[in-house]
């Protein structure tokens, strides 16, 4: 129930004009492939398993991903590497995340960004970041057996650290951990992004380690 009016919160949220722009803008000019697509063109909240054990955290929303489905990690390069992951890790029951209708369940993990609109050019502002920090605070506190946060890429590091109140704010590193004041471990991993993934900055195999290891560090 705690978790359904958090969504619900987020899905009506209009605290940062930019934002509230750009996911309209991106639902009316969709690229080819998305053409005559009804977008959802609203924050979008976080999915997975209530009785999540891993809290993964990405950037934000994409305009064409998540702003168009309605589904946290949907629907682009990031979400199809995630997800593939997610899958090899046994917390996911398909490899892919498609749209609403395709029956992705997550067990044991739980999905979401940290900024919950599509931002210009992939990049929040710190405004935008801590405007939107309160909810994935709700989304944490609802979640209580959620033991540890996997963040994708500096941006969630940095803000699931804020979140958490780690002083001094611990550098960013691939594999890093900070056992947060809440008791719960960040795990730092490379953005799943094409970027990244293009260049082999981030591997399959280094993305599987991470959520081997964030097993670990839950106890299975
Ligand atoms: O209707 P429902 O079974 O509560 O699922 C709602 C929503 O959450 C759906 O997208 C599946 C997802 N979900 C999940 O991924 N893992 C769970 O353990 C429970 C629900």
């Amino acid at each position: 129930l705690r978790l359904a009016r958090t969504a619900e919160r987020i899905v009506a949220c209009e605290r940062c004009p930019r934002l509230v722009a750009w996911r309209q803008e991106a639902a009316a000019s969709p690229p080819a492939r998305f053409a005559g697509q009804a977008y959802w063109a609203r924050p979008v909240p976080g999915h997975g398993d209530p009785k999540a054990r891993i809290y993964v955290l990405a950037l934000a929303t994409a305009a064409h991903g998540g702003n168009r489905t309605g589904r946290a990690l949907t629907g682009n390069a990031t979400a199809d590497r995630l997800t593939a992951a997610l899958h090899r890790a046994g917390l996911a029951n398909r490899p892919t995340s498609v749209d609403r209708g395709d029956g992705l369940r997550l067990t044991g993990a739980w999905t979401a960004s940290a900024v919950r609109c599509p931002p210009p050019a992939d990049r929040p502002t710190a405004e935008e970041r801590d405007a939107c920090l309160p909810y994935l605070t709700a989304e944490l506190d609802a979640l209580a057996d959620v033991a540890v946060i996997v963040t994708l890429g500096a941006f969630a590091w940095d803000a699931a650290a804020l979140q958490g109140g780690l002083r001094p704010r611990p550098p960013f590193r691939h594999g890093a951990e900070a056992l947060r004041p809440d008791g719960r471990t960040q795990l730092a991993c490379y953005h799943p992004g094409r970027r990244n993934t293009s260049t082999g900055l981030l591997t399959d195999a280094m993305l599987d380690a991470t959520f081997r290891r964030a097993l670990e560090l839950c106890g299975r």
